[in-house]
């Protein structure tokens, strides 16, 4: 390898989804955004490939990496793992032997684990951007990974973890180079927000202790965020570039500081910055904000706080250590509909040894949120167990067999059911009654739907009627019609 060849990068954004499209929108790859920006400015080329939307991706990985120093791998707990598996091999497959290096939360939770698969050289735990550009520092100059701080690597068979690398603040990183994507105005989203919405992210970590969640194991309860000013300036970026009208915050949770948030905000109205804008919240800090901040967000173009409810049992939430009761969930939604703002909840069903009285409880809660705030715009999800937090052991003690390997999890489908408790019945039938919230509590963007045929809007009526019905007299037994009218809905014609 020539010295000049030695100054790139390939990094990889494997692909987060198995069969079908899983999600609806196209999402920058934040993660190798984030760790590619230091590389950039120390004078790296750097190659990002994003897997999502690059269907030649195997090729052009191919041919990428036979001059690049390395190659980083970002994955999470999920399909990303048996993507990066696959991508890994087939690098090795063409006789490249650059150092495979892989980031993101999943190997953060299990370094060593992921540490001893033969596609990994190096694992990166954590904050991946001062500890990349060290490793390619040093591999550049022809180093081991010897005192590289944050990595852990197999080296004749023994699982070496260096020192943990001191988490940085954020603000000492460049912009996330955006431009650098290929095509990147694929990226921009048509969505409740606006119709040209871009993901961004104004900080990182999250001071819960939530026991389902990475973040209390990856940032160890720290939260680190851009300054205000920094956030404008990259929204101003991202406006002058792309030509965006709204924004997605992918933030863990960004309203922690009332005060950073009203700042971002008067600086967005005084730079006559205009976007739509959506941010996750926790429940509880909705109550304690000024009613003028409430006014103050909507102005600066808040469209929807996003709430993770989880569940609406408190012996649930209690034991998840969510720090937060159903009041807390009732009282943001009553809060922000007072003050003319959506919010948009998550909710969870199937968690290990949750009883059948506990799920009712959530449906009770989401069908009251549902009333208070007009329609139904949250979202349910089935419990997907991830490595590193309380509620995973109790998974494995109620006889999940967990993955002992990276090849396992890639082979561990965490999406949708599939575990000892959760049979295809309660599936289906926290489907059938999310079907009769959605269409029991029509929202905005259900009836927007509706408007566009007449076909279209005679289905939400009929549906309407019937699931308002259902939900009125909390009868749920002989779902007929939700087979009936699930079948109607597949044959409308797609719009
Ligand atoms: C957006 C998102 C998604 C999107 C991703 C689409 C996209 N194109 O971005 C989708 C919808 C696919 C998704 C799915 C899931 N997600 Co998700 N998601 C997120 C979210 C909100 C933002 C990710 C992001 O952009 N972060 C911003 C970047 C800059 O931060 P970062 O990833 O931490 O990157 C840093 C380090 O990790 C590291 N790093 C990352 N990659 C690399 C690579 C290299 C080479 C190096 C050196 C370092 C490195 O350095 C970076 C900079 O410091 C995060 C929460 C969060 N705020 O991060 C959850 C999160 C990543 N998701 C999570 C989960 C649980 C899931 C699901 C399992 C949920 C489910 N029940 O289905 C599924 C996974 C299945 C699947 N389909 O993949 C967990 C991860 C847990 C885990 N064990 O991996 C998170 C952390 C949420 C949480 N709080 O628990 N998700
Ligand atoms: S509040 Fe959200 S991001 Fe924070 S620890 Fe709990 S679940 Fe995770």
């Amino acid at each position: 390898m020539t010295a000049a060849a030695k100054k790139k990068v390939t990094l990889l954004y494997p692909r987060n989804h198995f069969e079908k499209v899983y999600h609806p929108w196209t999402w920058a790859p934040l993660p190798i955004l984030a760790v590619s920006a230091p590389l950039l400015a120390a004078g790296y080329q750097v190659v990002l490939i994003d897997a999502n939307v690059e269907p030649r991706w195997r090729q052009r990985l191919l041919e990428e990496c036979r001059d690049s120093l390395l190659l980083g791998i970002s994955c999470m707990t999920g399909p990303q793992i048996k993507f990066g598996l696959e991508a890994a091999a087939a690098v090795r497959g063409a006789g490249l032997d650059l150092p495979l290096i892989w980031g993101g939360y999943h190997p953060s939770i299990l370094p060593e684990q992921t540490s001893r698969n033969r596609y990994v050289d190096a694992v990166v735990r954590g904050q991946g951007e001062l500890t990349l550009l060290d490793l390619a520092e040093h591999l550049g100059e022809g180093e081991d990974f010897t005192g590289v701080e944050g990595i852990t690597f197999t080296r004749d068979g023994e699982t070496v973890s260096n020192p943990d690398r001191r988490i940085a603040d954020i603000n000492e990183f460049p912009r996330l180079p955006y431009e650098k994507l290929d095509r990147p105005q694929r990226y921009l989203n048509n969505m409740h927000v606006g119709s040209r919405v871009i993901n961004y992210v104004s900080s990182q970590g999250c001071p819960a202790r939530c026991q389902f969640c990475a973040e209390p194991q990856v940032y160890k309860r720290r939260w680190k965020a851009y300054t205000p000013e920094r956030v404008v300036a990259d929204l101003e970026f991202l406006r002058d570039f792309f030509g965006i009208d709204g924004v997605m915050y992918f933030d863990s949770t960004y309203f922690v500081n009332e005060r950073r948030a009203r700042e971002i905000s008067t600086l967005m109205l005084e730079r006559g910055l205009e976007l739509g804008w959506a941010a996750n919240a926790r429940a509880p800090q909705l109550g304690k904000f000024a009613d003028d901040t409430f006014d103050l967000l909507k102005r600066s173009g808040l469209w929807a706080f996003l709430v993770g409810a989880e569940s609406g049992s408190s012996t649930q939430l209690e034991t998840m250590q969510k720090d937060i009761g159903p009041e807390d969930i009732l009282g943001a939604a009553r809060v922000a509909t007072r003050h003319g703002l959506k919010i948009s909840y998550s909710f969870i069903v199937g968690f290990p040894g949750e009883t059948e009285a506990e799920v009712e409880e959530t449906w009770q809660v989401m069908e009251e949120v549902s009333r208070i705030v007009g329609e139904y715009n949250s979202q349910l999800h089935f419990y997907a167990p991830t490595p590193g937090n309380a509620l995973y052991e109790k998974a494995l003690s109620m006889g999940l067999e967990g993955p002992r390997s990276l090849e396992e999890w890639a082979a561990f489908s965490t999406v949708e059911g599939g575990l000892p408790w959760m049979s295809r019945g309660f599936v289906r039938r926290m489907k059938q009654r999310e079907f009769y919230l959605v269409y029991g509590y029509p929202s905005e963007w259900v009836r927007r739907r509706a408007a566009r045929s007449r076909a279209r809007a005679a289905y939400v009526a009929v549906a309407s009627a019937l699931s308002g019905a259902r939900c009125r007299h909390r009868f749920w037994r002989f779902p007929l019609d939700w087979w009936l009218l699930r079948g109607l809905r597949d044959a409308l014609p797609s719009d």
